[in-house]
């Protein structure tokens, strides 16, 4: 908790007055958003933009003003989280389910923070399984093409139901093992009917705060 804590509250201070903030998903996120919170209450003036309604509900019990997308030109900074980030910059992210949301957040931001801790840093992506995002409708035949493509999809579920995604649809989880090419299987899944996006963030990423459990951080530059 400590490494993860000391690296979303730097990112935290980034953050100045006047600027619409993205706020991530996750156990990194959560302590940004609380670290927000608390700046907040000592009259930092911001508006955000959560990535799921758990970020949106923490967010709105912390006091922190929030604003829908259709009142927003751009986003300044995004803070969120990764679960494995390659040296160049490409992400896993969806552990939490909210990759959706997330990508699109991040897409409309001007700069994308990852908080991470030094266990997320990797060589190549792809130990961790990587979420896809599929709808319902026809998903068993959605993951046997997902299945095709060198992996093994398993359907994600919680407390022994199938895992609903903020948007109503469901993640499958594909163990890779490892990802040679991250660009190029992003577009690939990406095309098959029934998936809606994929946990490959490729280039949107701009700076990587890594937190150690000895409280210290380093800054990753692209
Ligand atoms: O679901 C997500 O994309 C989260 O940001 C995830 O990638 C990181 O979650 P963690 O901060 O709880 O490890």
């Amino acid at each position: 908790m400590e490494a993860k804590k000391v690296a979303a509250e730097k990112a935290a201070d980034f953050i100045q007055d006047g600027m619409i903030v993205g706020l991530g998903t996750g156990s990194t996120a959560y302590w940004a958003i609380q670290r927000i919170g608390a700046r907040v209450r000592e009259g930092l003036k911001i508006k955000a933009i959560a990535t799921s309604q758990a970020s949106e509900e923490l967010a709105r019990e912390l006091g922190i003003q929030q604003l829908p997308f259709a009142e927003i030109e751009t986003i300044d900074l995004t803070i969120d989280g990764a679960d494995e980030a390659d040296p160049a910059f490409h992400l896993i992210k969806g552990g939490g389910g909210a990759l959706l949301r997330e990508k699109i957040v991040a897409a409309a931001s001007k700069k994308l923070i990852i908080v991470v801790d030094e266990s997320k840093v990797v060589d190549k992506l792809g130990r961790f399984p990587l979420p896809v995002e599929v709808v319902p409708f026809g998903h068993e035949m959605t993951l046997r093409k997902l299945e095709q493509l060198g992996c093994k999809p398993v359907l994600r579920t919680a407390e022994g139901k199938t895992f609903v995604t903020d948007n109503g649809n469901y993640i499958a989880d594909c163990h890779f093992g490892r990802i040679d090419d991250p660009e190029q299987l992003h577009t690939v899944i990406n095309l098959i009917p029934g998936t809606v996006d994929n946990g490959l963030f490729i280039q949107m990423a701009d700076h990587i705060i890594v937190g150690y459990h000895d409280g210290s951080v380093r800054e990753l530059e692209k």
